[in-house]
C-alpha cells in the first residue's frame, strides 16, 4: 500500500511542481494575501497548486483525508490523510530564490509512512517510506540516501528558519545569536521541506527551528529520519514549538545546544 501512495505523491508532486514551474512569471510573483502577519504571503499560484494537487490526489483515492497549507482541511473516510504544502519557501518563489519546493506527506491512522518532496526550481527530488529508506532520485535513477556522520559539534553546518511574527524573531534571532559561535556556521534557505532533505543529503548536519506546521514538517521530517537524521523536539516529540534534528554522531551535543541557547 505505501508503494501506492508514493506513486500517487509522486505523480501528483511533478505535475504540480511543473506546473508552478510554467506559471511564475519572470521577475517577482505578486503577492495575492497574507496571513500570520504582513511578511507571511500567499499568491495565486500557491492556491491554485494545491486545489491541483488535492484534485489529482483525491480522484486516485476519494475517501481520503486532505490536510493543505492553503485550503479546508476534508476529513476523509479511509485510514489515509494526505499532509500537502503546495509551496514550501513561499517568499523564495515570490522573489526567485531556487529553494522552494512541493511537499507531500501521507499518514496511516496518523503515521506519516509516505514523503515526496520536490524542490520546483531545479527539480530535486527526494521521497522516503517508513522502515524502506530516503531516495533521491537522478536521471541516472534512485540514489540511497545515507546522512553522513560529524566528527564533532564544532563542524557541524546548521540550517534554520525564522517565524514570520516579530516578536518571536527577535527570540529567534537570540538563540541563533547564541549558537553561531559553537557549530561551523548557520544557513537559512527558507523552505523547511529542503532543510530537513538537505539533512538527509549531506548538505547539512543539523537543524533547528520553531514554528513549523504540519505541511511544513511532515515529508521531510520522514525522508531525514530514514536516511538516519535523528528528529526531535519537546520531549523528544517534533512539533509547532520546537524541531531540532541531527546526525546521531552529534545529535545529543546538538539537542542540548538548542536547550542552552534557549530556542
Ligand atoms: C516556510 C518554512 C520555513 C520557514 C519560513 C516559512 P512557507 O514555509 O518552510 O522553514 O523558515 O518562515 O514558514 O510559509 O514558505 O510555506
Amino acid at each position: 500500500m505505501n508503494e501506492e501512495l508514493l506513486e500517487i505523491a509522486r505523480s501528483a508532486g511533478r505535475r504540480a511542481a511543473l506546473y508552478v514551474a510554467g506559471a511564475r512569471p519572470h521577475g517577482r510573483v505578486d503577492v495575492s494575501s497574507t496571513k500570520s502577519s504582513p511578511t507571511d504571503v500567499v499568491t495565486a499560484i500557491d492556491e491554485a497548486c494545491e486545489q491541483l494537487l488535492r484534485s489529482l490526489i483525491l480522484r486516485a483515492r476519494p475517501d481520503d483525508g486532505f490536510v493543505g497549507e492553503e485550503g479546508d482541511d476534508i476529513l476523509g473516510s479511509s485510514d489515509v490523510e494526505w499532509i500537502v504544502d503546495p509551496i514550501d519557501g513561499t517568499v523564495n518563489f515570490v522573489y526567485g530564490l531556487p529553494f522552494y519546493a512541493v511537499s507531500i506527506a501521507a499518514a496511516v491512522n496518523g503515521e506519516v509512512e509516505v514523503g515526496y518532496v520536490m524542490n520546483i526550481a531545479n527539480a530535486d527530488e527526494f521521497s522516503a517510506i517508513r522502515g524502506q529508506g530516503a531516495w533521491t532520485h537522478t536521471d541516472e535513477g534512485p540514489i540511497r540516501l545515507v546522512a553522513p556522520p560529524v566528527d564533532r559539534l564544532e563542524h557541524a553546518l546548521v540550517a534554520t528558519g525564522f517565524s514570520y511574527v516579530t516578536a518571536t524573531r527577535t527570540k529567534q534571532a537570540a538563540a541563533v545569536a547564541r549558537m553561531l559561535p559553537q557549530v561551523r556556521d548557520i544557513r537559512r534557505t527558507g523552505s523547511a521541506a529542503l532543510d530537513l532533505c538537505g539533512l538527509a543529503a549531506g548538505s547539512y548536519d543539523a537543524y533547528v527551528e520553531q514554528g513549523l506546521k504540519p505541511w511544513d514538517l511532515a515529508a521531510g521530517g520522514l525522508i531525514a529520519r530514514e536516511a538516519g537524521i535523528a528528529v526531535s523536539g519537546i520531549d523528544g516529540i517534533p512539533g509547532e514549538r520546537l524541531v531540532m534534528a541531527a546526525h546521531p554522531s552529534v545529535s545529543r551535543e546538538f539537542f542540548d545546544l538548542v536547550n542552552a541557547c534557549g530556542f
